[in-house]
């Protein structure tokens, strides 16, 4: 009886480690799916909405500071992709927090018209179908949630679905012909699944300037008159600099 019983305890093991193994095994998938569900990419310059979040340099964003590269939803933007008012967040509501809309709810960052350089850090790399670049339009409302209507296209680069490095770089031509608060969309549309990346990037933009290609900074800049609405303004400068933005509150 004793000789059986050591000879049947292996078998009755069996299911123990056949149960032990699986544990394992699905935990292990599970690992690598988490791995995959929390690779993705977010634009870190100019320094996107999310990614400022993550910064702390916007705040108040919910679970958007923790994850910024996880802006994902539907690819197929503009003819599909995320509802109206929804752009911003992929439509995800995890991340709501992100279509907050008004001229004051996020830090800017202060770019020129022109040439720009726009790069991601993707956590993993997806194969590629393209990566688009969007900005308001002229006459966009800055405290009104973001619609398709707002925005149109700057630039396409297609990838075919090669697999990108883990920075991605491409430069676009960011337009002179408006100032002041706008938003720029970046999408990256991921080849192999239906999903699709979105990045806003709030900037200031800033072109007069720029465009008179001023050989220096004006010098001597001082007021000497101030009323309500005007500030008269003088310069010893001897540049052909004849125009200057004039912020108030972040605004021209
Ligand atoms: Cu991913």
């Amino acid at each position: 009886m004793i000789q059986t019983r050591t000879l049947l305890n292996p078998f009755k093991s069996v299911p123990f480690l056949a149960a032990f193994a699986m544990t394992l095994l699905l935990a292990l998938i599970s690992v690598v799916f988490a791995q995959q569900a929390s690779a993705h990419g977010y634009i870190e310059s100019p320094k996107s909405r999310s990614y400022k979040c993550n910064q702390l340099i916007n705040v108040n964003c919910g679970q958007v500071q923790y994850n910024p590269h996880d802006i994902e939803g539907p690819k197929g933007f503009p003819s599909a992709g995320p509802a109206d008012g929804q752009i911003t967040s992929a439509g995800r509501g995890t991340y709501s927090a992100l279509n907050a809309q008004t001229s004051t709810r996020w830090d800017k960052t202060t770019l020129s018209g022109g040439p720009n350089t726009f790069k991601w850090h993707l956590t993993t790399p997806h194969a590629t179908t393209d990566w688009k670049y969007y900005i308001t339009k002229k006459n966009w409302d800055p405290n009104q949630p973001i619609k398709r209507s707002d925005l149109e296209l700057l630039c396409t680069f297609a990838d075919g679905g090669a697999t990108p490095a883990t920075s991605v770089s491409h430069t676009c031509n960011v337009p002179t012909d408006r100032t002041g608060y706008h938003v720029i969309l970046g999408t990256w549309d991921v080849f192999n699944t239906n999903n699709a990346f979105y990045q806003a990037i709030d900037v200031n933009l800033v072109n007069s300037v720029t465009a008179l290609e001023s050989s220096s900074t004006p010098g001597n800049i001082a007021s000497i008159i101030q009323s309500l609405n005007n500030v008269a303004l003088n310069t010893v400068s001897s540049n052909q600099t004849s125009y200057f933005e004039v912020f108030h509150n972040n605004t021209v």
